[in-house]
């Protein structure tokens, strides 16, 4: 049974970043989370068609994150140590800073995003322009064989249907086989507050628990859990055929982790929900206040999870001025829903802001030691995670 527990209002397209003249033609959906009483998934009420948000204008370039590339470096590397895969596929490649550290022969990407499906393509990987399927994983097998290595980041939790997911992946995947796949962690998310993790591309938000329970009843299952800082705190799974005997003590010390936080209990749910709703009170009347003041605030990375807190916040320009981002895609755009201008961060002077709220607050430390000057200058961060807070 699944019991509603968050109501994060009406929300746009979390990525679909616009112009002015179509400001008229936005879509719009009730964003909603629920907590499945029988596998113990969190997933969101209301779900988004995935092309909708996953076309030919999806606007995030995991490269523009730049310690990202070098997280996928880290990952490939210590992936081809310890398992030698003969061959790889990536289940949403983006712009390929994974699939770019193996051999363009035997690696194959899968990439719905048509602007990103052709950058790996040009970079001479093979790529398969379509949304993850059972369908898709037999031609995979038809045209290309089975897999010893499949790998996803921070893009299984996209996909509505998980069971057909979890089935291809199974299909495709050779006798000894691993599949690899890291997103963020629900436990983190509570525990952080980090309710803006949760949004149209994020259907789900997976805990070790439920991710045991539903790999299992498509015949995989979960071998290994390591702990990732990046995205607030990720979960990387390391699952294989149901029957394979590899083993690890990892799996049952996150879920018992989960347990003890009260994942199990839908009470800890309400309580997080408490803990939004607070949360939000707290940032508008800070924000206001400063503004009343004549304070000047910005906003740095222009993220999906910002477009979910102004939104969820109704926090526009009458509070923000301006957000800076790095990704050419979302320069010269308007922010989703609330319509904030998105700029490149060399068209504005920093100093000329007090505040600068921190929309990728998943890289506080890389934009702190970025924007120093901004600090010696008087100036100070804002953030909503864990607690609302201001800081230098
Ligand atoms: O799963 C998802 C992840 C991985 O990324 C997607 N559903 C969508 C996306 O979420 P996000 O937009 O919240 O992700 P990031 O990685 O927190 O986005 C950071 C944004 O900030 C990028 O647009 C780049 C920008 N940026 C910046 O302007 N200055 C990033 C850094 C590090 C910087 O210094």
């Amino acid at each position: 049974m699944k019991k509603e527990f968050l109501d994060l209002g009406r929300q746009p397209i979390a990525n679909a970043f616009l112009n002015k003249e179509d400001f008229d033609d936005e879509f719009f959906f009730d964003l909603k989370a629920c907590w499945d009483t029988d596998t113990s998934l969190v997933s969101i009420k209301n779900f988004v068609e995935p092309e909708e948000i996953f076309n030919e204008n999806y606007p995030y370039n995991t490269s523009n994150s730049f310690p990202m590339i070098n997280h996928f470096k880290q990952a490939a590397k210590m992936l081809t140590k310890k398992f030698q895969p003969k061959n790889v596929l990536e289940i949403g490649s983006n712009s390929g800073p994974f699939i770019e550290n193996f051999n363009k022969g035997n690696s194959i990407c899968v990439e719905p995003c048509g602007n990103f499906a052709k950058i790996t393509e040009d970079m001479g990987y093979k790529t398969y322009s379509e949304f993850w399927t059972t369908e898709l994983a037999k031609e995979i097998i038809d045209r290309d064989g089975y897999m010893d290595l499949i790998y996803s980041a921070n893009c299984i939790c996209h996909i509505h249907d998980l069971d057909d997911t979890f089935k291809a992946v199974r299909e495709l995947l050779s006798p000894s086989g691993i599949f690899v796949f890291e997103d963020p962690s629900l436990l983190r998310i509570l525990e952080r507050g980090s309710y803006d993790q949760i949004y149209d591309e994020h259907p789900h938000i997976f805990s070790v628990t439920a991710l045991d329970n539903l790999l299992r009843r498509n015949g995989l299952k979960i071998f290994n859990v390591d702990s990732l800082s990046v995205h607030g705190g990720s979960n990387r799974i390391y699952a294989s055929h149901i029957d394979n005997g590899l083993v690890g003590d990892s799996v049952r010390q996150n879920i018992n982790e989960e347990m003890v936080f009260g994942l199990d209990n839908f009470q800890t749910y309400e309580i997080f929900a408490d803990r939004v709703k607070k949360s939000k009170d707290t940032l508008v009347r800070s924000l206001s206040n400063l503004r009343r003041n004549g304070k000047k605030i910005m906003s740095i990375g222009a993220t999906a999870k910002s477009t979910t807190v102004f939104n969820y916040c109704g926090i526009g320009t009458d509070l923000i001025d301006v957000i800076t981002d790095t990704t050419k895609d979302k320069q010269g755009m308007y922010s989703p829903g609330v319509h904030i201008p998105v700029v490149p961060r060399d068209s504005i002077n920093l100093n000329d802001y007090d505040y600068a709220y921190l929309g990728a607050w998943n890289f506080k430390e890389v934009i702190a030691d970025k924007e120093r000057e901004f600090v010696q200058n008087g100036g100070k961060f804002i953030t909503h995670v864990p607690e609302v807070m201001v800081f230098s």
